[in-house]
């Protein structure tokens, strides 16, 4: 069976079936530096799928099959616009990936390594032909490494797990009450002394540049954007328990180690509030390679609109000074957020004239509904990890969804894409991550991909359990729902 995740736009297996053998296949592609990291990461996985060597070859061979990469504008479903449009062609002799862009052959190769079988011939790649575009430009998993530290290795793992379901943004959660989790120079203070705590009682720590630096790199070779996430002005504790001249009292708060939300806060009218907001903006903005800031504006439950506003339009002028956009969680959007501002939707409890609003004026949403796309969520109410105030979410319900109609009357235009998110309060070991991510984030990862009228739950929990292989010969952690039959 042909088990693709994301569902592709358009698969057609050839009536006679047929396959490429993989053993003496090489890897050819053209000689950009983009396409040769495509080629040699292609290498990597198809070795690993197969168990026998893939190995990049300089050119075309007289003698052997060969996988080429191509780039070429002919390539993807007719009509289809986006820059990540490709096709894969497979046959006995051979197999062809077309894509506009490098990222696009990216992508190919993530359906490819799913089409590697165990055959009369050893490994070999089913017969084949795709056309695929995703829907949404933004894909992504927002990632809380505040409320427990997760140090560069685990992150590097979570990237190398989105890349292989065609999310390409990584939103790193990087401060809150519980913790500072990245070094800041101009304040070098908050990471030194405000990393050390987190909810599971662990030591904490926090990403220094180098790291940053690393994560970032390995994260492009798998075209995957880093977004930063400085949450302000609440979710400040970690900040306000190493300056006490951000508080009116001049008094550091103690450092938090529980789990509720909503009662810390930055003070607008300090003196020292906007040089701390600049600094840490500028310095974060400096060593940040993708075109987003994320500033936060949840849950800031302690400050009164017009004080919350303020600090909202003062966020957004700094950042924009730097040369970076801007995205905000949804609450912004009451404060009358500039249209450029992307707005991220999370909490599905609330009216949603304020968002209708804010559409009107132009604003584009990010959709990480809390019932569906917030997976650290409990599958079910007897499932040991996990919180559940905005439901259990079972592998279905995190697939049956559709980004275009979670807010009403939104125009579908003004959605850019979808995050799943993942909170850390009752997870700290990169088990417990992954048991909560996986089958769930590639079920969201087809409802940011997949057009609607491709998608189908009977066939997902079908292709889902070929997963399961890969996740087991690589050590990952997985929940085995009861919703799939995973044999
Ligand atoms: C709400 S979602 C929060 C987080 C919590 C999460 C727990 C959002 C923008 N704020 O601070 O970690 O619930 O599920």
């Amino acid at each position: 069976m042909v088990a693709i995740i994301p569902q592709p736009l358009h698969i057609e297996s050839p009536a006679g079936g047929g396959a490429l053998p993989l053993e003496g296949t090489v890897l050819v592609a053209g000689p950009s530096p983009a396409e040769q990291r495509v080629a040699a990461y292609a290498a990597d996985v198809l070795t690993r799928a197969a168990g026998t060597p893939v190995a990049v070859a300089p050119a075309l061979p007289d003698d052997a099959p060969a996988i080429v990469l191509r780039l070429a504008e002919d390539a993807g479903p007719a009509g289809a616009t986006s820059p990540e449009r490709h096709s894969i062609e497979v046959s006995e002799a051979g197999a062809v990936l077309t894509a506009v862009e490098p990222v696009g052959l990216f992508d190919a190769v993530q359906s490819l390594r799913r089409l590697v079988t165990e055959g009369e011939r050893g490994a070999e790649v089913s017969a084949v032909v795709v056309h695929d575009a995703p829907r949404y430009a933004w894909r992504g998993l927002s990632f809380d490494v505040a409320r427990n530290f997760f140090p560069l290795a685990q992150l590097e793992l979570v990237v190398d797990v989105l890349a292989s379901y065609k999310l390409n943004v990584l939103h790193l959660h990087l401060t809150d009450d519980q913790g500072w989790r990245i070094e800041t120079p101009s304040r070098p203070e908050l990471a030194k002394l405000s990393s050390d705590t987190s909810t599971s009682g662990k030591a904490g720590g926090h990403l220094s540049l180098a790291d940053f630096r690393r994560l970032q790199d390995y994260a492009a070779d798998r075209f995957v954007t880093v977004v930063p996430e400085i949450d302000l002005p609440g979710h400040t504790n970690a900040a306000t328990a190493v300056y006490g001249e951000l508080r009116a009292d001049g008094v550091p708060t103690a450092k938090y180690e529980g789990i509720e939300v909503g009662f810390s806060q930055l003070t607008y009218d300090l003196p020292a509030t906007e040089p701390f907001l600049r600094d840490v903006l500028t310095d974060v903005a400096a060593i940040t390679d993708g075109d987003y800031i994320h500033v936060g504006g949840d849950e800031a439950l302690t400050l009164g609109a017009e004080e919350y506003a303020k600090f909202i339009g003062l966020l957004e002028e700094i950042v924009l000074e730097t040369g970076k956009k801007v995205v905000a969680w949804q609450e912004a959007a009451q404060a009358e957020t500039r249209p450029e501002t992307l707005v991220q939707y999370w909490d599905n409890r609330v009216d949603s004239a304020p968002f209708l609003a804010a559409a009107e004026r132009g604003s584009r949403f990010i959709m990480s509904p809390g019932n569906r796309a917030y997976l650290d969520m409990k599958y079910t109410a007897e499932y040991p990890l996990g919180q559940d105030w905005a439901g259990l979410i079972e592998l279905r319900t995190a697939y049956d969804w559709d980004p275009a109609t979670v807010i009403e009357g939104l125009p579908a235009d003004q959605v850019v894409g979808v995050e799943a998110a993942i909170w850390t309060e009752t997870l700290s070991t990169q088990d417990e991550v992954l048991a909560m991510l996986l089958p769930r984030l590639s079920a969201v990862a087809e409802v940011a991909w997949t057009a609607p009228e491709r998608k189908d739950w009977e066939d997902y929990r079908r292709r889902v359990v070929t997963e399961a292989a890969t996740w087991r010969r690589d050590g990952l952690a997985f929940h085995e729902t009861p919703q799939v039959d995973w044999a």
